[in-house]
């Protein structure tokens, strides 16, 4: 018996992880919480069902990529199994036409210590996406007698967890912006809600983002189950679509965080960095307009990078600003093209969870 799962951070040296699998990916239909992300002009809205075939194996040719870089480096790379995603999800409380992907397994599984957490998601078209991980997660359970393997409380995702409404497609950006800078969110207070790549690990301390996907009863929870670390609510309100904190807030090394230039860190939230000495960098430009077809995030996934050291980290091979500035930094980049993956969920972080890094919990704010 070994120790199998063990990660308190994203930066320190990487053994173990989950790269995900777009198979069967689908667009789900709009819902409660969804139909905020997709912005008004957008040729998504309304479509729904199985991607294309063509874009599905594009982007596991780039996953398999990923997975065989990271093996040759010596890191075992485990992957999901896919369910059928073009099926109805039915609960008592509600219906939704179809599920969406298990592909960015960053959102689905929080790995705390010697912990991995299944998130309270709040799409109702991922309700079901953590059975792709359960035949990983049972065999880390067989194989690491230290491993806990748990699960947020589940949410209903009933209509009481939505605000109706507050989705309108005459919403300006500048109103959206608004609505971040109040923290009015699309999810109600009813019951507990977080994606896992809302939270950021850094040994002792949690800095969690406050937006569509995780509401304030999340913090709470996350307060009183883990009293041994401290929780820190974060939010950009530069961000009119506040979803994820990977794409805006990175840290690459102790001491080391870039931060997405649209969404700076408000000056109170930046104190506890300053206080220790940390350094907040903003992150170079996207070397990309526009996101690839049929993706639900920002150009920022250029930002979206995969550290496998404190000098060693993996961008995406056409975001040429983003390498050079990693270079500039004192990183060692490794280029890995990726952008035929956007579009089921996110980028190099996204679509990796964290089974192993070595390294313990550190109090990086003592
Ligand atoms: O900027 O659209 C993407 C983060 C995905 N995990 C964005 C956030």
């Amino acid at each position: 018996m070994t120790k199998i799962v063990n990660s308190w951070n994203d930066f320190d040296p990487l053994k173990h992880v989950i790269v995900g699998r777009a198979d069967h990916s689908c667009v789900p239909p709009e819902e409660p919480a969804t139909s905020e992300k997709v912005p008004i002009d957008s040729p998504m809205r309304g479509m729904w069902g199985p991607r294309p075939l063509e874009t599905v194996e594009k982007a596991n040719a780039q996953l398999d990529n990923l997975a065989r870089i990271l093996t040759e480096r010596g890191v075992r790379v485990d992957r999901p199994e896919p369910l059928q995603w073009n099926q109805p999800v039915i609960t008592p409380d509600f219906r939704t036409g179809s599920m969406m992907t298990c592909m960015p397994p960053r959102d689905t599984l929080l790995t705390i210590g010697n912990e991995i957490i299944e998130a309270a998601m709040s799409f109702r078209c991922r309700y079901w996406e953590y059975l792709a991980f359960r035949p990983l997660l049972s065999q880390y359970f067989n194989e690491d007698p230290e491993f806990l393997w748990s699960q947020a409380p589940r949410p209903r995702l009933s209509d009481k967890s939505y605000k109706h409404n507050y989705y309108d497609e005459k919403i300006s950006l500048e109103e959206r912006l608004v609505r971040t800078a109040n923290k009015d969110f699309v999810t109600t207070e009813e019951e507990i809600l977080f994606d896992a790549a809302d939270v950021m690990r850094l040994g002792k301390d949690l800095f969690i983002q406050h937006g569509l996907t995780t509401n304030r009863k999340a913090m709470e929870w996350f307060k009183r189950r883990y009293p041994e670390l401290r929780v820190h609510a974060v939010n950009f309100p530069g961000d009119p679509y506040p979803i994820h904190i990977d794409a805006t807030f990175v840290p690459l090394r102790p001491g080391l965080i870039i931060n997405n230039p649209h969404r700076p860190l408000p000056k109170a939230q930046r104190e506890i960095f300053e206080k220790n000495d940390w350094q907040i960098v903003e992150a170079a430009m996207p070397a990309h307009k526009e996101p690839p077809p049929l993706c639900y995030s920002s150009v920022w996934l250029s930002m979206n990078c995969l550290v496998l050291d404190h000098k060693t980290v993996i961008v995406e091979a056409s975001e040429v600003n983003q390498l050079e500035q990693m270079d500039k930094l004192g990183m060692n980049v490794i280029p890995v093209h990726f952008r035929d993956a956007y579009a089921f969920g996110g980028g190099l972080h996204c679509s990796t969870a964290d089974v192993y890094r070595e390294g313990s919990c550190l109090d990086y704010f003592p």
